[in-house]
């Protein structure tokens, strides 16, 4: 037996565990004692991470598609495909016809390699990854107001915290490890506040639960400030030493009163100052929030209102207290990092800024870089529908069941001149492909992944791949040399790291000799630097912190009489998004077998529905047919139904509209009718 310490390739709490393998195949996970955030324990998903790896539907080769059908073909009649059909676009449409989706299940050093690739070798800044989907509002309400988009403290400070409040993060199911620190935390005298209208496990060891209605966050959270300042429980000093645009931010929730914030919530005035109280009375007051709050139209002015609230009690830069988006990916902290963004290189530096495009050029030995910001991927569908956008190339993503009102996004890749899509199972989106080409997964390669708390995590190659997949960075590699250029040519990941610390400030530290066993918090700017647990310590990134005040505005489409009821998605314990993985994982998947949709005894009494009825659900955009479950985890007039269900698909109903600012779609609200089937 073998056993080789990895990261566990689902949720960014990055536990770490060891693969136990056994003449070349995998036998079982045995978690990390004296990991910090795993310290000995896993959740489901984690102990059975090993059980995909050796699926028999793992792509084994590349495929072409010839007569209408996907076949065998060569490393070498692929990549050269490859190369030959992304020019002949880019030479019919222009550089920018072609667009690069990256991913968060790969790691560091293949983001890195796939933005240099869309950058310097194909001469285009239109590539993006899932972070689009999940904490854009996060990365452009953060910056705005702190200076960096990332959680401010580390997991570990959930022990000191006096309060915590989780707003829009389902933590036990989602972030397991995170979940039961929490409730570790309570068990020792912590209060909890939870913001969600549904009954998730969290709320059952609340003092406060606040179900309040679907996209009425900015309402709720100005309420709460309201009353913070009204009984001057603000923290006056921190507001002074630290913060600008205080007034403006008075002025706007002054007209917040509990009576104006109980009608525009469905809370009770005295929930909303008793969250006030209890949050403001706080010596250390920790903020925890995920998709709740971001994906919604107004996903950025939530994350305003959160980093007001932090600031207003002086809740951040010290240890139990903080701003703390959960990043969903194993590597979507990672992927912002390595700049698989529109409009950003690697560690944040801009695009539009022209020292900086100089520095990327001349390292990566090309004459220039494209000035033009790229396209955000959830803006990729409409574009190809317009004709500006003819070629795709999809790395570790599936947009045909991720993606916002699935009928359009199907018809768009089914439409695309070319679709080229590298992973390590024949998923939807690959299906569509002309050219599929098969990846190493997380098992079979050497890299780093970066965690929600900034923690960048070795993982280590125990077993090979199949047939003759090759890991990602290999195949970018190629790809770029067969495209006739010279600069990606590297020993190992590390060589890769070490290039990336060369250019990225908050990884220049980084060096994979220093990351055994458990890696660095960045911003860890040299060698000698231990790195970073804690943000905004002495002064904000950006310097002061600034107060940016949100108005509240209603989510796109409101129930009516056609659609009475609000649809909102998300997740369940045992399964992973699209369930490429999860699917063929045979514990998890006999847990939750198929698509279901949540709704209260009193709308099932209603509609006359019982317990696994087969219902029909319609929006404006498509119907689905999927199980009733009668319960009281939603409020009546809600709905809920996860996403990971190709048959059954929430996606299909629902709403592909975006927050202005970060291109996010509103996955969390949208108008639906449901009916009993015969
Ligand atoms: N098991 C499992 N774990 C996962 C994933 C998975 O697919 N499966 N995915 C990972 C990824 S990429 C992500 S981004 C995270 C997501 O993690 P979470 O954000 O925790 O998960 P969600 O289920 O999307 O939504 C969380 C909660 O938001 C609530 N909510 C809905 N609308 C509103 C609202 O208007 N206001 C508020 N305050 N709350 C609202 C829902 O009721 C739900 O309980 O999970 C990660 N972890
Ligand atoms: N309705 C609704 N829709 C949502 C959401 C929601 O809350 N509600 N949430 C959104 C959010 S937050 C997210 S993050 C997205 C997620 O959307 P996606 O990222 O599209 O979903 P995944 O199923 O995680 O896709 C990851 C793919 O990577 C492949 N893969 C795994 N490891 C590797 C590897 O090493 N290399 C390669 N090349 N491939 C690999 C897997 O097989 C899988 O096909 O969904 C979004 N969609
Ligand atoms: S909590 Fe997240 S990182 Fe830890 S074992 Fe579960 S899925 Fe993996
Ligand atoms: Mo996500």
């Amino acid at each position: 037996m073998k056993r080789t310490l990895t990261v566990c390739p689902y949720c960014g709490a990055g536990c770490m565990f060891y693969l136990v393998s056994d003449k070349g195949r995998l036998v079982g996970v045995e978690p990390s004692t004296t990991h910090p955030v795993s310290r000995g324990g896993l959740c489901v998903k984690g102990w059975n991470a090993y059980a995909f790896v050796h699926h028999p539907d793992r792509l084994t080769t590349p495929l072409l598609r010839r007569d209408g059908v996907l076949k065998p073909a060569s490393w070498d009649e692929a990549l050269n495909l490859v190369v030959q059909k992304l020019r002949a676009v880019q030479k019919k449409h222009g550089a920018d016809a072609v667009m690069f989706a990256s991913s968060a299940k790969a790691t560091n050093e293949e983001n890195y390699l796939l933005m240099k690739l869309a950058r310097a070798v194909f001469g285009t800044n239109n590539i993006d990854h899932c972070a689009r989907l999940c904490h854009s509002s996060t990365v452009t309400g953060l910056a705005e107001t702190f200076g960096s988009g990332a959680m401010t403290n580390s997991i570990s400070c959930i022990d000191q915290a006096d309060v915590i409040l989780v707003i829009g993060s389902n933590t036990t199911e989602q972030h397991p490890l995170i979940g039961s620190r929490i409730l570790n935390a309570v068990r020792n005298g912590t209060h909890l506040i939870v913001a969600d209208n549904r009954r998730i496990r969290l709320a059952r060891h609340a003092d406060l639960h606040l179900r309040h209605k679907n996209g009425s966050d900015v309402a709720l959270l100005n309420g709460i400030m309201h009353v913070i300042i009204a009984e001057e429980l603000e923290n006056r000093d921190f507001i002074t030493a630290r913060t600008e645009n205080f007034a403006a931010l008075a002025k706007t929730v002054a007209g917040w009163t509990p009576e104006r914030t109980a009608a525009a919530t469905g809370l009770e005035t005295g929930e909303i100052v008793t969250a006030a109280r209890l949050f403001a009375a706080a010596e250390r007051g920790m903020i925890v929030y995920s998709m709740g709050i971001t994906q919604h139209s107004h996903g950025v002015d939530n994350v305003r209102c959160i980093a007001a609230l932090a600031m207003l009690t002086g809740n951040v830069g010290r240890p139990g207290t903080g701003v703390n988006p959960l990043r969903g990916q194993n590597n979507v902290q990672g992927g912002c990092d390595m700049g698989a963004l529109p409009d950003l290189y690697s560690g944040y530096q801009k695009v539009s800024d022209p020292l900086m495009r100089e520095k990327f050029a001349h390292a990566w030995g090309v004459a220039q870089l494209s000035a033009t910001p790229g396209l955000p991927l959830t803006r990729a569908m409409d574009a190809a529908s317009a004709g500006q956008l003819q070629a795709m190339f999809i790395m570790g993503e599936n947009p045909a069941l991720s993606d916002p009102d699935l009928g359009h996004a199907r018809r768009v890749l089914e439409n695309l001149e070319l679709l080229v899509v590298q992973d390590i199972f024949m998923t939807e989106t690959a299906a569509l492909a002309d050219i599929v080409l098969p990846a190493a997964c997380y098992a079979e390669k050497e890299g780093t992944f970066t965690s929600t708390e900034r923690r960048i995590q070795r993982l280590s190659k125990a077993v090979e791949p199949p047939g003759v997949a090759r890991a990602d960075w290999e195949i970018i590699c190629a790809i770029a040399e067969r495209a006739g250029y010279q600069g990606m040519r590297y020993a190992d990941p590390a060589a890769i790291m070490d290039e990336i610390a060369a250019l990225t400030p908050i990884y220049g530290g980084i060096a994979y000799g220093r990351l055994d066993p458990h890696g660095l918090q960045w911003p860890c700017p040299d060698r000698s630097h231990p790195g970073t647990p804690l943000l905004h310590t002495e002064r904000f990134t950006r310097g002061t912190g600034r107060f940016s005040t949100a108005f509240h505005h209603l989510p796109a489409e409101l129930p009516d009489a056609q659609y009475p009821l609000v649809l909102t998605t998300g997740r369940t314990y045992f399964h992973w998004h699209t369930g490429s993985m999860t699917r063929r994982t045979h514990l998890l998947d006999r847990e939750e077998p198929s698509s279901f949709i949540e709704l209260h005894p009193d709308d099932a009494a209603r509609l006359g529905v019982r317990n696994r009825d087969l219902l029909l659900v319609s929006s404006r955009r498509g119907k689905v047919r999927t199980e009733a479950r009668v319960t009281d985890m939603v409020i009546p007039g809600v709905v809920f139904m996860p996403f990971h269900f190709a048959e059954g698909a929430a996606n299909t109903l629902t709403n592909n509209v975006l927050d202005p600012e970060s291109s996010i779609p509103e996955f969390k609200v949208c108008a639906v009718q449901v009916e009993k089937l015969p």
